[in-house]
């Protein structure tokens, strides 16, 4: 009787140790088996007769079946039946040009029930409208939704939603940790990998509909001939999923492509160099987007060096697109090499004056907060500030700054405090990007996909890559249940499984801002490569690229006063705003040391000195990720062991980075605090000297 039982429970635990095996390539569309016996039987039903039109002649169409046919063998373990007679169909995919309840690429799925019989109708203005429809109808069918209710109406608000590759010709990915670029610049265009379908097939899962294949700190080759044809061959395998390709535009192109001797913007051999060369695109690829610029920012070439302004700039590329529907989006992630200005007022000081003065078809694109990236910035105070001009925003979806790929950190809530922040009384930044008096509206991430079997590094980094195109989509999802809908595709319906990793999901953000950068700390990484603490950095020729310029320590305390008597950063915002950050003892504080230089014995909102508070929040971050574990190690049994594994060491790692985080970051504040550790903390394992002599000149993500 005991060996039964034994036996009973082994079989039991594995066949519940599940059958989702997988390398994380799938990402999450993965389609896992429908366990619940009703649920399947009714999805049998409706897969056994689905109406589309025009298989043979849309390529958008075909993908449509192919998807269906995939997701039905293995969500339902059968083969779908298509139908040409559209009245007896219990899936219909129509065209619907004229409906108004949807936008141009928006999509409708209606229930309906006749004669007992059940089925949905799928509908959109065109095909790749059609599209998204069916990828919503296979996701709500992962999410086990019953179909016999099913009442969707979707449309996307922002026009644009494209990832920014910052990838190179050789394949190297500046700030990419997950192998390299999938794009093999080499091979095309006569190879077409697997790889690229794949890419395109789940940005249109989600709704990701543009694409900028090459590095922002742009190369002039891309722009030859023989470049051009490999960006066509991609552009190619990316029309039928919806998606536009942009390139990034070199500002010396015309010199070092073009054999001319100048690149400025108001020359007539340079409009016409550019004229051209658009023409030439565009005669390949009809539908190419337009050029993403980065110009005079970090050694950039760019319009001031002819004494032009970004509008010069901006506008001679956009006459240049024009006459094809093509559009310039110019990047306002500017700081200059000889301003001593506080860095993060820079690029609202050289933006702000130029609104108005951009052409229809130009963007600014803008980062979702001043300074770089960092874990935790305030919204960025040009959104809203240039009323005349389309603005869209540009998140980081690849982690830099947030531990790279060996961090687990879900972005949707960081995302999601930028978006509903409120930019005055009563816009937010989302308000911002939708309702731009321009129709052109965007969003972009700089994506973190590469070569890695997973596509991201960390297991758990897709869902930042996810996260992103649904929130590009509908801004207003909550990132709670961005969470579960990415889970629940990509590991599992076990409901302990789905609840353990969104509660870790969803807490990974803070969590991780507790062990690096509490409290408004901002840019205190390690130099260049930016992984792990280095606080006391102070050796690089740029003032502004030491951390030491950040943090302000010194014997009073810590913190960049950006107040009214510091660099008045914070007249940058509405009055209010400036309201809810000016004064240091009504701070919100987790902005504290980005707005002010704060005593180290600062009282807290909770009581506590600001020194022990720092402390408590450096040790709270530790603990997160030993919490982080526990819940890791409860859900052992119930995931694919190679992927639970993964990231059970992935979090080892973790932990052992927020310890060391801690442990610099509070020894080195201690210097100028000159306070003890508050009782009950671990001493540090090291002395400050030991992690001061740490370096990592291998460490991934340069990109050169
Ligand atoms: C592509 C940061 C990164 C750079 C990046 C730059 C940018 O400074 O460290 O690698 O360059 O942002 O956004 O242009």
């Amino acid at each position: 009787m005991k060996n039964k039982i034994i036996y009973t429970i082994l079989i039991f635990l594995t066949i519940t140790k599940f059958s989702n095996a997988s390398d994380g390539y799938d990402l999450w569309l993965g389609y896992h088996k429908i366990n619940n016996a009703s649920l399947k039987t009714n999805y049998k039903k409706i897969f056994s007769s689905i109406y589309l039109k025009d298989v043979q002649k849309n390529a958008t169409i075909k993908l449509i079946k192919k998807e269906l046919t995939w997701a039905s063998k293995l969500m339902i373990e059968a083969a779908p039946l298509f139908t040409t007679d559209s009245n007896n169909a219990s899936i219909l995919f129509r065209i619907d040009e004229q409906n108004k309840d949807i936008n141009e690429e928006g999509y409708g799925i209606k229930a309906w029930t006749k004669n007992s019989k059940n089925g949905v109708v799928v509908y959109a203005k065109n095909e790749v409208g059609l599209l998204y429809g069916c990828f919503a109808l296979l996701r709500a069918m992962q999410m086990q939704e019953d179909l016999k209710t099913i009442n969707t109406i979707s449309s996307p608000t922002l026009k644009i939603r494209m990832l920014n590759h910052w990838d190179n010709i050789n394949r190297t990915i500046e700030r990419g940790y997950a192998g390299n670029s999938i794009f093999n610049w080499h091979t095309l265009p006569d190879y077409i990998d697997k790889r690229y379908i794949d890419y395109a097939r789940a940005n249109a899962s989600i709704g990701i509909n543009g694409t900028v294949v090459t590095n922002v700190n742009a190369n002039a080759l891309f722009l030859t001939p023989e470049y051009l044809l490999k960006v066509k061959a991609l552009a190619d395998a990316f029309r039928p999923f919806g998606i536009k390709i942009y390139l990034t535009a070199r500002f010396s192109a015309p010199i070092e492509i073009g054999n001319l001797k100048t690149a400025d913007p108001l020359d007539s051999a340079v409009i016409k160099w550019w004229a051209d060369k658009a023409k030439e695109i565009y005669d390949l690829i009809p539908d190419f987007g337009g050029f993403l610029v980065k110009a005079n920012s970090e050694g950039q070439p760019g319009p001031q060096n002819y004494d032009r302004t970004h509008a010069d700039g901006a506008n001679m590329m956009a006459a240049a697109v024009a006459p094809f529907k093509g559009i310039v989006i110019w990047r306002a992630f500017v700081y200059s090499n000889e301003t001593p200005e506080d860095r993060v007022k820079q690029a609202y000081n050289e933006f702000k004056p130029l609104d108005g003065k951009f052409s229809k078809n130009v963007l600014v694109q803008i980062k979702n907060g001043p300074l770089d990236f960092q874990p935790r910035e305030p919204f960025h105070p040009l959104f809203g500030a240039m009323p005349k001009t389309p603005e869209v925003l540009e998140f980081q979806i690849t982690q830099e700054y947030l531990g790279q790929s060996t961090h687990l950190v879900y972005e949707a809530p960081m995302f999601k405090e930028i978006l509903e922040s409120n930019i005055n009384a009563t816009q937010k930044v989302v308000d911002v990007l939708e309702h731009s008096n321009n129709e052109l509206t965007g969003i972009s991430g700089v994506a973190n996909i590469g070569s890695d079997i997973n596509w991201c590094g960390h297991p758990v980094g897709q869902a930042n890559w996810y996260a992103f195109g649904r929130l590009a989509w509908n801004p207003h999802l909550n990132a709670n249940e961005i969470a579960k809908e990415w889970i629940q595709q990509t590991w599992s319906h076990d409901e302990k499984v789905i609840d353990t990793i969104q509660q870790i999901m969803m807490a990974s953000y803070e969590n991780m801002v507790k062990y690096m950068t509490p409290l408004g700390l901002h840019h205190i990484m390690g130099n260049g490569h930016h992984y792990g603490p280095m606080p006391w950095g102070n050796t690089l020729n740029r003032e502004d690229w030491n951390p030491v310029y950040y943090h302000k320590s010194d014997s009073y305390g810590v913190g960049f006063n950006r107040s009214i008597s510091g660099s008045n950063a914070i007249a940058q915002y509405d009055p209010f705003v400036q309201n809810k950050w000016k004064d240091s003892s009504t701070c919100d504080e987790k902005f504290l040391l980005w707005f002010h230089h704060i005593s180290w014995k600062h009282k807290m909102k909770n009581g506590n000195p600001f020194w022990d508070e720092l402390c408590y929040q450096y040790n709270e971050g530790v603990n997160g990720v030993r919490k982080m574990q526990k819940q890791w190690q409860s859900i052992s049994m119930h995931i694919d062991e190679d992927q639970h594994h993964q990231v059970k060491q992935l979090l080892q790692i973790q932990l052992n980075d927020a310890i060391w985080w801690r442990d610099a970051c509070l020894q080195y504040f201690q210097t100028f605090s000159k306070l003890p550790l508050p009782k009950g903390y671990p001493l540090p394992a090291h002395d400050l000297k030991y992690y001061q002599s740490l370096n990592f000149p291998f460490a991934p993500g340069n990109g050169k």
